[in-house]
Order: structure tokens, then C-alpha cells, then sequence
């Protein structure tokens, strides 16, 4: 794709364009939560139905020439139920906070309740963090992973749904590496009759690959982000059984969102298909492959993972008990520097702030994307490791650039 037409209308729009596909072509994407789309989902995302409204869904809008916004909203639909054999999907939520809210609208009332992991443990915002509408319309309460383990205190949970009497119990992750026992926390939602939310969002491709054991017809509501670890292109998805069908359909639209982003759903649409081939599966293999064999890595250098390891597509490094004046501020800012973007994250009984905090979260999906194998990404643990070692030290970064340098141009990304 070309941004001829686009420096012609707004050059310096064109230069920011461009500049940002040099920085991913350039550099080691390994925030958790990103991943790099294929050109024919980004050519299905910048296509005229921008231009589109179509409130409604297939067959029942609420505007006129829709017959192509159909098409491609069905097309997204059928293949999200075969990716992830739900029985009924909408695919219009704009994002996986988004989802989320749909379901919340769906079927709960202001007021009730809301039991879901705490944000520092691994959760996330969306799911009652007082800054977000979830802990404002709702009254909330959190577990938390043990922080012994890290595994998530699956009896702490039952006990804490029995006090609490949740009207929903959320489950599903920002920043957990383990793989999560859903038929557990259902039968602690099963025993105070509670819903069950399973937001999948980082996961999403893991499922749908069969990498990751699946919460579809588990729990009663599962959400997740089309653009993380499976290649979709941003945005959200809501999977449920028939009978909340209507009540998420309408809590979607009209009660939250108004014309779907068809652009988006076209991304979707294409994105799913691709995940339907045979080398999508090998694809999320890979990518769980390459955290371990990172995650391993940066054990052999003495690093501490919480959990001591991982079972998805991300890895935790807790900071301080090896390196305990260094923060994961200082980690994040200094290996930007050196060209592989992660992010500083807080780690359970955090002890610093959410936003100077004592971890860094490390993901795995974009570089898979690129062609990474498990020895490349024991090379990338060796020059985290370095940068680790001497955050504040020039020559150690300008190193480690080179050498990711070589990595990007071995694997390049978009022409
Ligand atoms: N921002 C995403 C993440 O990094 O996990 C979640 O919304």
C-alpha cells in the first residue's frame, strides 16, 4: 500500500503515516497486546464502507443500501462462529472494552455486582477499575493471583463469589502467562448463580488455533479483541449462547454504539478467514512456542517471571528481586531506545506505582508474525537481558539497536 494519494491531499499526515510504518518495520513490536495485520485486512479496512451507515444488523437495518454491508458483516459472523463454535456473535463491538460493556448492559442493572481480578494482578480496566464506567455503574469487588505463584487463587475466588454474591464473575486477562481454568471459576459462578464473563481478548487467536482450552459453552458471555493475538484488525466481539442473543444484540446497538465501523467488520471478515487456514494453528503454536523459549531465556539470566513462566503468548518479568533499584519505567524507556517496545506493567503485591511500576509484560505475537523462531527469541531475551543489566549505560544500548537492526532487516515486515 502506497500513501501517494494521501501526501498529495496532507503531506504531513503522509509523514506520520510513513514514519509509523518505518517504526514497526524497524523495530521488535512486543507489546502483548499488538500484532501486525496483513495487507489485505488493512486494504479491507480502508475500504468505502467507511463511508457506510448501518445501524441494524444483516437483514434488518435502519437505512437503505446496506446489500454490501451485509455481505461482509455475514461473511465476519459465519466465520467467527466457526473459528470459535459459538452459537450466536455479534461482531460490531468497536473494541474489546466495548464487548465487554455490551455484555454489562445486556444483562446486568446499575448498581449490581461485579466480581472480576484485580488491575495490579493481571486484570483489566474494563473490568470495574474505579476510572472506567464499569466501576462507576457498578459495585465491585476483586481476587487476586496468589502471589506466592502467580497462578490465580482459584478457592480464594469460590470463597470470595460466596461472601460477595456476585450478580457476574469475570474471568479472562491483561497480563496473566498461565493458562486459565474456566470450568473452574464456572462452577464457582454456578454456585451463587452468577453469570460468567470469559473475556478472551488476549487470547483470542490462542483459542480459535486450539492452543488454549476454550471458554465458548462454558461460560455464558465471551468477549475478546480481534486485533491481538489473532490478525483481524482492531476491534471487538461478543460470543454467546441463542437465548442472550436479543439482549446483546440491543445492548450493542442501540443502547451503546451507533453505525457499526462496516470498515472494521470488512477487516474482521478477512482477518477470520485467514485464522480458518491450517497455517493460522502452526501460527499460534509458534507464538507460544517463542514465549517459553523466551520466558526460559530470562530465567537462565536470573530473572524473575511471575509464575516463574508461561503458558500463552506473554511474559512477566518481576524486577525487583534481581534488580531491585531498577524499574520497569526505566526497562521500557531504555529498550525503546534500542528499538523493542514493550510496556513497564505492574506485578501482583506491586510495590512501586501503576505508572512507574516494577514490572515489564513481554509478548510474543508480532514477532511470530514476522517469522520469529524459538533460537531468535532466545536472542531476544539475551539483548532484554543486557538492556536489563545497564538500562542507563549508551554504548550497551546502542549495541543491542544494532543488533535488532540486523533481526528487523532478516524479517522484514510491510514493503
Ligand atoms: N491495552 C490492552 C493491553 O495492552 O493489554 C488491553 O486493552
Amino acid at each position: 500500500m502506497s500513501y501517494d494519494t494521501v501526501r498529495e491531499a496532507d503531506p504531513a499526515v503522509a509523514d506520520a503515516l510513513e514514519g509509523e510504518r518505518a517504526r514497526q518495520n524497524d523495530t521488535l513490536a512486543m507489546i502483548a497486546s499488538e500484532n501486525h495485520v496483513s495487507e489485505a485486512v488493512m486494504e479491507a479496512q480502508s475500504s468505502e464502507l467507511t463511508n457506510k451507515y448501518a445501524e441494524g444488523y444483516p437483514g434488518e437495518r435502519y437505512y437503505g443500501g446496506c446489500e454490501f454491508a451485509d455481505d461482509v458483516e455475514q461473511l465476519a459472523i459465519d466465520r467467527a462462529k466457526e473459528l470459535w463454535g459459538a452459537d450466536h456473535v455479534n461482531v460490531q463491538p468497536h473494541s474489546g472494552s466495548q464487548a465487554n460493556m455490551g455484555v454489562y448492559l445486556g444483562v446486568l442493572e446499575p448498581g449490581d455486582k461485579i466480581l472480576s481480578l484485580d488491575l495490579t494482578h493481571g486484570g483489566h480496566l474494563s473490568h470495574g477499575h474505579p476510572a472506567n464506567f464499569a466501576g462507576q455503574v457498578y459495585e465491585v469487588e476483586q481476587y487476586e493471583v496468589d502471589e506466592e505463584s502467580g497462578y490465580i487463587d482459584y478457592e480464594g475466588l469460590h470463597e470470595h463469589a460466596e461472601e460477595f454474591e456476585p450478580d457476574i464473575i469475570v474471568s479472562g486477562y491483561s497480563a496473566y502467562p498461565r493458562e486459565v481454568d474456566f470450568g473452574r471459576i464456572q462452577e464457582a459462578a454456578d454456585a451463587v448463580g452468577a453469570y460468567h464473563l470469559a473475556d478472551i481478548a488476549h487470547i483470542t487467536g490462542l483459542v480459535a488455533a486450539g492452543v488454549h482450552e476454550s471458554p465458548v459453552g462454558v461460560a455464558d458471555f465471551v468477549t475478546g479483541s480481534t486485533h491481538k493475538t489473532i490478525r483481524a484488525g482492531r476491534g471487538g466481539i461478543i460470543m454467546c449462547d441463542e437465548e442472550y442473543a436479543d439482549d446483546i444484540d440491543a445492548a450493542v446497538f442501540p443502547g451503546s454504539q451507533g453505525g457499526p465501523l462496516m470498515h472494521n467488520v470488512a477487516g474482521k471478515a478477512v482477518g477470520f478467514k485467514e485464522a480458518l487456514e491450517p497455517a493460522f494453528e502452526e501460527y499460534a503454536q509458534q507464538t507460544v512456542d517463542n514465549a517459553v523459549a523466551l520466558g526460559d531465556r530470562l530465567k537462565e539470566h536470573g530473572l524473575d517471571l511471575v509464575s516463574d513462566g508461561t503458558d500463552n503468548h506473554l511474559v512477566l518479568i518481576d524486577l525487583r528481586p534481581s534488580h531491585p533499584d531498577t524499574t520497569g519505567k526505566d526497562v521500557e524507556a531504555a529498550l525503546e531506545e534500542a528499538g523493542i517496545v514493550l510496556n513497564a506493567n505492574t506485578v501482583p503485591g506491586e510495590t512501586r506505582s501503576a505508572f512507574n511500576p516494577s514490572g515489564i509484560r513481554a509478548g510474543t505475537p508480532g514477532l511470530t508474525t514476522r517469522g520469529f523462531d524459538e533460537d531468535d527469541c532466545r536472542e531476544v531475551a539475551d539483548l532484554i537481558y543486557e538492556v536489563v543489566e545497564a538500562p542507563h549505560d549508551e554504548s550497551v544500548v546502542a549495541e543491542v539497536g544494532e543488533r535488532v537492526d540486523e533481526l528487523t532487516d532478516e524479517y522484514p515486515l510491510y514493503e
